[in-house]
């Protein structure tokens, strides 16, 4: 599905209004003290794949930032995993303590502020407990998505494991050394 993005110069946010839903996510991070830059790209970075062709990196770099839904509690369950990656369902079940399913579009939309292929790994509507794949921290620079599906931002790795999902970084800092270990059973790398 071809995406049509407006009419904006790579990398060009410094000159160009920035659209809402990005402009809420770079006030998100500027709360944590994350500076970011948001590149508004020509072409649609909807997909992992897309990202990765549009800021010529690697698909491992593009964080994804992948909302299920706990079947029994109806939460929201954020998983940020590297584009070369999928997450294995039962088994991050298990972790979980609940069958998880991938919710449709506007259960997204509720829980996180933003639409499919847009969604950021910060800045959400209400707090999503939040679970990172360990493969991102292999990376010099990831790219998230900013809140569009032709906006995304980078970080160094030098921030990532705060950074990339935090609305509370001290909290969320934690949360990820202690989580991480137990999600790596639940995300596979696709590839052999
Ligand atoms: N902007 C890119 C890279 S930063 C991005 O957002 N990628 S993503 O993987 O995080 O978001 C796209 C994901 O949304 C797909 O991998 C897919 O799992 C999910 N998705 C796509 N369409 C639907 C849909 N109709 N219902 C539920 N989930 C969907």
């Amino acid at each position: 599905m071809a995406t049509q993005a407006p009419l904006v110069k790579n990398g060009d946010s410094g000159m160009t209004e920035l659209p809402p839903a990005a402009k809420r996510v770079e006030a998100a991070a500027r709360i944590l003290g994350l500076e970011i830059e948001i590149r508004t790209m020509p072409a649609s970075t909807r997909t992992a794949a897309e990202a990765a062709a549009a800021v010529e990196a690697s698909v491992g770099q593009i964080v994804k930032s992948l909302v299920f839904k706990g079947e029994t509690s109806g939460k929201a369950h954020l998983i940020l995993v590297s584009g070369r990656n999928r997450v294995h369902e039962p088994a991050m079940s298990e972790i979980l303590g609940e069958p998880i399913i991938r919710p449709d579009a506007d259960f997204v939309r509720a829980a996180t502020g933003f639409a499919i292929g847009g969604v950021p790994p910060l800045g959400h509507a209400a707090p999503l407990a939040t679970w990172m794949d360990e493969d991102l921290l292999q990376y010099e620079t990831i790219w998230a998505a900013a809140g569009m599906p032709y906006a995304v931002f980078a970080r160094p790795r030098s921030a990532t494991r705060g950074g990339a999902g935090a609305r509370d970084q001290g909290e969320v800092t934690a949360r990820f050394s202690a989580a991480s270990t137990a999600a790596r059973r639940g995300i596979g790398a696709t590839a052999p």
